[in-house]
């Protein structure tokens, strides 16, 4: 009863939105196609709202349907990169552009991650019986999950890749701190595929760093870190490594949509392919994860040592409510303005001809 609503409400607002996109964005073949997913779906489940529910053939129906769409939307997140991609391809990087995509995609992937957090609830809730593997899950969320548990499962992960490709891997040490209960083990509610795929990320990250930094070093390379602690309000993860840092300039870009889809880096000839951690989408989608139930993910480099990535998380479930984007007025004068405007002193500009001048904000 909640869903039928509930989802048609929440692509309607995506889809408002996505048409405030400049208009040579917006005319790319592949946004084009994500745009046509998302009204194919859309009317998918207004066909679906006024059905009866008592009949169990609807809900049955309703299953299937939100499984269809689930599969439809699978390939949203490269074929938007590939809207970019080509964006940039024809008109190269504009700021003004790059800070509306910046915009809009936190917001776009946002909305995704919670549609598909809801569909996901309600096919596990619906669909079987208790997960055989996971009986006190709760559909996709573990009320007692063991965040080092989930850490050292990541790290095992993005190890194999990483022997694949480089042979050869960090170690890993973890370190527990319970501040709020002493010498216990961390345990959150969460959702673990999330939190998998934030320290997935961050392992992929620290890893390639650190090989790379060390690649000849005879005495092997220094371990990646990880520390998890507890205290009253944040539940914190921290992944560092040696890994010959960022400088700060370079930071944002990491987390930049337009700056990271470069036009498939790997053809340079000679070039190693790099599936780890190669320049895409991880790091600005893993922060999403990470807000979306009202935590974050920061970047800590010092610059010819390592890096600090620390996962937020809220310690109290209570206080891990939804972060979602809304359409409104506010959101639509945002892309009415570009990045910031000038008012800070920059030594390597011409002073404004006064003739050129408008008031830009
Ligand atoms: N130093 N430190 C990091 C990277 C470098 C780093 C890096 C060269 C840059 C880009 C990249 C992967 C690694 C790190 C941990 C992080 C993030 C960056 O979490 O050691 O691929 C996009």
């Amino acid at each position: 009863m909640f869903l039928r609503k509930e989802l048609p409400v929440r692509l309607a607002n995506t889809m408002r939105e996505v048409n405030l996109l400049p208009e040579k964005l917006l005319s790319q073949p592949s946004v084009k196609l994500v745009q046509k997913w998302y009204m194919q779906s859309f009317l998918e489940l207004l066909e679906y709202e006024n059905r009866k529910p008592e009949d169990s053939r609807n809900l049955n129906d309703f299953l299937d349907i939100l499984i269809d769409i689930r599969n439809r939307h699978n390939d949203v997140v490269p074929t938007m990169a590939q809207g970019v991609v080509e964006y940039k391809e024809k008109f190269g990087f504009d700021p003004f552009v790059s800070s509306n995509i910046q915009y809009f995609l936190d917001r776009f992937y946002t909305n995704r991650i919670s549609f598909r957090m809801l569909i996901n609830q309600h096919t596990l809730l619906f669909g079987n019986d208790t997960n055989p593997l996971h009986p006190k899950h709760i559909g996709s969320i573990d009320p007692t999950c063991n965040v080092a548990d989930v850490v050292k499962d990541a790290y095992e992960t993005a190890k194999m890749l990483c022997e694949q490709y480089y042979l050869s891997a960090p170690g890993l040490k973890v370190e527990e701190f319970n501040a709020k209960t002493p010498e216990t083990p961390i345990q959150a509610v969460y959702v673990p595929s999330h939190l998998f795929h934030m320290l997935f990320e961050l392992f992929k990250n620290s890893m390639r760093a650190t090989v790379e930094m060390h690649e000849k070093n005879k005495d092997g390379l220094p371990p990646v870190k990880a520390k998890v602690t507890l205290g009253k309000e944040d539940l914190s993860i921290k992944i560092s490594d040696r890994g010959g840092g960022v400088p700060l300039r370079k930071i944002d870009r990491l987390f930049n949509y337009m700056y990271s889809t470069a036009p498939t880096p790997s053809l340079e000839p000679g070039a190693r392919v790099v599936p780890l951690a190669g320049f895409g989408y991880g790091l600005p989608i893993s922060r999403l994860y990470a807000r979306y139930f009202q935590g974050d993910l920061k970047l800590y480099s010092m610059e010819g040592v390592g890096t600090d990535a620390v996962i937020y998380l809220k310690a109290l479930s209570s206080e891990s409510f939804e972060r979602l984007p809304v359409f409104n007025k506010s959101a639509w004068r945002h892309y009415q303005t570009g990045p910031g405007a000038d008012d800070w002193s920059n030594p390597s500009r011409e002073p404004r001809d006064a003739s050129k001048f408008k008031a830009k904000r």
